[in-house]
């Protein structure tokens, strides 16, 4: 079944049924007052943590932006979950494992309905605006309701673009999906990087090294080429703005994940001013190129982190034109300390990227990346030990392992560990480890905004072995049982005095 909502309006529509979104009418400054707001909401109980639409945004100018803005659309997990259209992680990893190993379908009705369609890659290749309404019909795409050519009218000047936090380089579009072809192959990549605005039709282009953004635009300039053309697309439907954030390995086009997340096809339509394509339902595009010797000084921006990344020299995105919808909303996000909206979305990767964790390492029972890791700074993993040295090989492995090689600390604790328990985890790793013996340290690539490795990019990380240790692991003493209760006690305390507990 495809998910229940079409673009990011409808999504909208949906959470505002649910009384999961707060219209906001009253005034309110891009100018820090948002991110004021936004963080106290993301921090808040759950019940108060809902998606915020603000009617009235002040520009930074002073004058009224027409242009909503919407912010923390995807931070709760019941958003994510109705991002994919499930009711819980375990729907979409099972999906996820049906895709990776096709299985026999255990009964008729399944055989008919879901699995024909799973198991097809074709049926997520995005498809054309073009191609599906022909060329007789020459409406067009709700992106390109608006078509704005001519860099001396307004185009960044007409959204209510953030300014987040006080020491910020100045203000930014944080949660556009950017969208770059291959210079060599033709292949689409899809990524989320930060855009700060420099003027009317000028930003930087915050792709970091290890990015296939980064990639794409080196291999022009090693091709001799002296642009690389670049769409941005804000206010995508929210499974394809998840999928531009998504560790996918390079050489995966994000939008056939995307179309595989809502098991609909992404459909794509051709931008106005450069050979790209864009998701027709987008909200707002921004199409231009970006020149493969020019850099400027980008930053600082208060990050994920919850600090400052420094300010230093990126590429810079020149628009060509804007398009958008009629009566257009702009998405936006914060990051900050945790949790935030990004949080949910790194939730959402742990959980939905699990099962292709485990296809080559499967002996993982679950994983918790902690939200005070910020991503790539902490993984817990559970692991099924059958041999000497698991644990050291689970902590080679997940080094090894994509964007995975990033994490900074690998705790490893035994299978009946409950990794999303953070208070479990610490009571193993405080008890069953013997330092000099259970860490294992080594050096490799590091995040870019890790401010703490010695070098930019570059330092160690450390693997704690909190599993149970063993004989053949060179343990000579006798290990200890942990203490549970029976089951029968159990049963018999609950039976005469659930009063007292319940
Ligand atoms: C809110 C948000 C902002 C992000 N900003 C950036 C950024 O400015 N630069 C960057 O390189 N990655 C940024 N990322 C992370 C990338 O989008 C992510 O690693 C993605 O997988 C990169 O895709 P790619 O491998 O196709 O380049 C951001 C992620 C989120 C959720
Ligand atoms: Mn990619």
């Amino acid at each position: 079944m495809a998910a229940p909502y079409k673009d990011l309006r409808q999504f909208v529509d949906i959470l505002r049924q649910r009384d999961d979104l707060l219209d906001i009418y009253e005034p309110v400054s891009c100018h820090l007052e948002i991110t004021e707001i936004t963080d106290r909401v993301s921090k808040a109980p759950r019940d108060k943590n809902k998606a915020l639409l603000f009617h009235n945004v002040t520009q930074a100018n002073g004058t009224k932006s027409d242009v909503p803005l919407l912010i923390n659309a995807l931070g709760a997990t019941e958003r994510m979950l109705l991002m994919v259209g499930a009711d819980s992680y375990k729907d979409i990893q099972k999906r996820i494992e049906f895709f990776l190993k096709p299985t026999k379908p255990t009964n008729l009705l399944e055989a008919i309905t879901l699995l024909p369609k799973l198991a097809d890659l074709k049926n997520f290749l995005p498809r054309t605006w073009e191609n599906n309404w022909g060329n007789t019909l020459k409406e067009s795409a709700p992106c390109q309701e608006v078509v704005i050519t001519d860099t001396t009218q307004p185009m960044l000047d007409k959204l209510p673009i953030l300014t987040c936090w006080p020491d910020d380089g100045g203000p930014y579009i944080t949660f556009g999906t950017v969208f770059v072809k291959d210079p060599a192959t033709g292949e689409r990549n899809v990524g989320m990087y930060r855009l700060q605005k420099y003027d009317n039709c000028t930003t930087g282009m915050h792709w970091q090294k290890h990015h296939d953004g980064n990639r794409l635009y080196e291999n022009a300039r090693a091709m001799g080429k002296d642009r690389l053309e670049v769409a941005v697309a804000i206010g995508c439907s929210p499974h394809i703005t998840f999928s531009s954030a998504a560790p996918l390995p390079p050489g995966i086009d994000e939008l056939i994940f995307a179309g595989f997340l809502h098991n609909t096809p992404v459909e794509v339509v051709k931008c106005k001013t450069i050979d790209n394509e864009v998701p027709a339902d987008s909200e707002i595009v921004l199409e231009g190129y970006v020149l493969v010797d020019e850099l400027r000084n980008e930053g600082p921006f208060g990050d994920h982190t919850g600090y400052y990344s420094l300010a230093d020299d990126y590429p810079v995105f020149h628009l060509t034109a804007m398009t958008h919808r009629k009566n257009p909303m702009y998405q936006t996000t914060i990051v900050g300390k945790p949790p935030q909206e990004d949080c949910y979305m790194g939730k959402a990767i742990e959980q939905i990227f699990l099962p292709c964790v485990r296809l080559f390492v499967p002996e993982i029972v679950d994983m918790n990346l902690p939200w005070e890791g910020v991503f790539h700074n902490c993984m817990i993993v559970s692991i099924d030990k059958r041999y000497p040295g698991h644990a050291k090989k689970i902590m080679s492995s997940i080094w090894g392992f994509g964007q995975m090689m990033f994490t900074k600390y690998v705790i490893v604790v035994d299978k009946h560990v409950d990794v999303q328990n953070v208070s479990e985890v610490a009571f193993h790793v405080f008890n069953d480890t013997d330092p000099k013996r259970d860490m294992m340290f080594a050096e490799g690539p590091m995040d870019a905004l890790d401010h703490a490795t010695p070098m930019w990019a570059f330092g160690s990380k450390v693997g704690i072995d909190a599993t149970k240790k063993w004989a053949t692991e060179g343990f000579t003493r006798e290990w200890p049982e942990e203490l549970y209760m029976d089951d029968a006690t159990k049963a018999a305390v609950n039976a005469r005095f659930s009063l007292l507990f319940y």
